[in-house]
């Protein structure tokens, strides 16, 4: 029996930033072309893990784990996917124009990999149910996540699962895999779509039982209030000084160079 979630693409940014309030989660198919998934991907293939920024490239789990972070910093093409036309406008939207990214993962993961928990990737507040079902509450969208797909998913390749609308809880699933009788149900999208989601909502990644190994990058964005996450730290992590050169100041600003304001 199908899993699939009906994915809905709102052709306009309204109708995609009512999509994050409502559903937790928009969807932006054809984001990119066959041309730019494959250097994607084999810009993926070359990155080599820096261990101090806890990277991974490992078969530990016994599946191939491959995670790269702050990709923007290994070479120009991850740059440009700092401010993707039509994602980047909606996380100025949600998070503010003066957002920024927090992180961006490279990610291979290959056949074993196994069904994630069920979990929020940040729960910014916990309020009670009756609290979350009255309309008037509207939570802040702190964190989301652009998942840039680099295949044609489907059940074996490990789809991502989400349950929509389950942002409204309140709360984490600490186990539960249901919210209002509604389980995870797979994004089965093409190579080249993103699904942008906010933090809180409802989702995992699930098994590969394929012999394929699948490429995501994920830019996490934030209001300019929450922390990067540029490992490692203390000072350790350091720009790279001709991709910095390289970046326009709507790039620069989403790495972090901001107009001073609180605490500054
Ligand atoms: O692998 C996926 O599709 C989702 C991964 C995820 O949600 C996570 O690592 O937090
Ligand atoms: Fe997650």
């Amino acid at each position: 029996m199908s899993n699939a979630l009906s994915l809905i693409a709102y052709p306009t940014l309204a109708g995609q930033v009512q999509a994050m309030e409502e559903d937790g989660y928009a969807f932006l198919p054809g984001m990119l072309n066959a041309a730019q998934i494959a250097e994607l991907r084999a810009a993926m293939d070359r990155l080599v893990a820096i261990p101090a920024s806890y990277d991974k490239d490992d078969k530990s789990g016994g599946f191939l784990n491959k995670s790269i972070n702050n990709a923007f910093n290994r070479d120009p093409l991850f740059l440009s996917y700092v401010d993707r036309p039509g994602v980047v406008e909606i996380a100025e939207t949600i998070h503010g124009s003066d957002c920024h990214i927090i992180g961006m993962t490279a990610w291979l993961t290959g056949p074993g990999r196994p069904d994630q928990q069920l979990h929020a990737d940040w729960q910014p507040l916990t309020l009670p149910a009756e609290v979350m079902s009255n309309p008037e509450v509207k939570i802040p969208i702190y964190i989301s996540t652009a998942h840039f797909y680099l295949d044609d998913l489907d059940e074996e390749l490990g789809p991502t699962q989400f349950i929509p609308g389950s942002h409204r809880a309140g709360r984490a699933p600490k186990g539960d895999m249901e919210y209002k009788g509604v389980g995870p149900k797979n994004i089965l999208c093409k190579a080249g779509d993103v699904v942008i989601f906010r933090s809180e909502v409802w989702h995992r990644g699930t098994a590969n039982r394929s012999q394929r190994v699948r490429y995501l990058l994920q830019v996490h964005y934030a209001q300019r209030m929450i922390t990067q996450k540029f490992p490692p730290y203390l000072n350790r992590f350091q720009f790279d000084e001709a991709i910095l050169a390289q970046a326009t100041p709507r790039q620069r600003r989403l790495l972090g160079d901001h107009k001073p304001s609180n605490y500054d």
